[in-house]
């Protein structure tokens, strides 16, 4: 309760800040963006992760200025990093309360047109859990921000239940596997982890989704995706979430 009072104050005070972590396209083996993740500089306890004070900030309602905030500075950090020259996108996680939100297809927009930056290098990841709080409010979302050229992307697949309906409903564009599959592959007897990942990719695939892998932190991992034909991948192994400054020098030295 006294970390929601905090998170009061710190909205508008310069006390958040976005990491940035690089996704790369596995079969040219180059970056094709960033998913912009939310850091909190608290000034007494430090860093405070994401986990523990995005719920406090749905609870209180503060997400949505906070979400205001975020997409606006990832849009501003993809132009300022020449995004559309580079064919690079800028992912973004937007909150269940901020998606259901009437005004939510208006205030992407606005974000887009303030920054200058081309719906075509906004994805936008949704879980499945809040596209399933009412399946035909995500589907008229996602239509008419499709129309402005902002691409989605299925957060977390496979964490915990999970509901394939959601893929013959709607118009999708990136499916992210959620990392606790390619955990399961490092077990000794990873046959079936195996096989379980290459049905999701190809199955994936069929239905014209990109499938972005989480959690690599291996040089063998990254292999194994390759392998099934994984389009994407995110991870330890190819860069952690890192401030801007960092990410940039990053980008530089990576192309
Ligand atoms: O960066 P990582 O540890 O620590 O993120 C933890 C969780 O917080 C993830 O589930 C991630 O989706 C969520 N998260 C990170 N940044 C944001 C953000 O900007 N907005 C929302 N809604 N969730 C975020
Ligand atoms: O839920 P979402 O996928 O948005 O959250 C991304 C989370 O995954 C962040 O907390 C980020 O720090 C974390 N993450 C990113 N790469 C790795 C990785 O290689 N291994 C692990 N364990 N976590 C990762
Ligand atoms: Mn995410
Ligand atoms: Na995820």
């Amino acid at each position: 309760r006294e970390l929601t009072r905090d998170l009061q104050s710190a909205v508008g005070t310069g006390q958040f800040e976005l990491f940035y972590q690089p996704i790369i396209s596995l079969w040219r083996s180059e970056l094709s963006g960033f998913e912009a993740l939310i850091r909190w500089r608290h000034p007494q306890r430090g860093l405070v992760s994401p986990v523990q004070f995005i719920p406090l900030a749905e609870e209180s309602r503060l997400i949505l200025p906070l979400g205001e905030w975020i997409l606006r500075r990832a849009c501003g950090q993809a132009v300022e990093w020449k995004f559309e020259q580079r064919g690079l996108s800028m992912s973004v996680n937007v909150s269940a309360l901020q998606f259901e939100q009437r005004d939510f297809v208006q205030s992407v927009q606005m974000a887009l047109e303030r920054s200058g930056l081309p719906g075509h290098c906004l994805t936008l990841e949704l879980t499945e859990s809040m596209v399933l709080r009412d399946i035909g409010l995500a589907g008229r979302h996602i239509r008419q921000l499709k129309e402005s050229g902002v691409r989605f992307a299925l957060d977390d697949f496979g964490a915990g239940y999970s509901s394939l309906s959601v893929l013959q409903s709607l118009p999708l564009d990136h499916l992210k596997m959620d990392r606790s599959f390619l955990q399961a592959c490092r077990r000794p007897d990873s046959k079936r982890p195996r096989l379980v990942l290459e049905t999701l990719v190809s199955m994936a695939q069929r239905l014209g989704l990109t499938v972005i892998a989480e959690g690599v932190e291996t040089a063998e991992q990254g292999e194994l995706l390759r392998h099934f034909g994984c389009d994407s991948a995110q991870g330890y192994f190819f860069g952690r979430p890192q401030p801007a400054d960092e990410a940039s020098s990053w980008m530089f030295t990576a192309a």
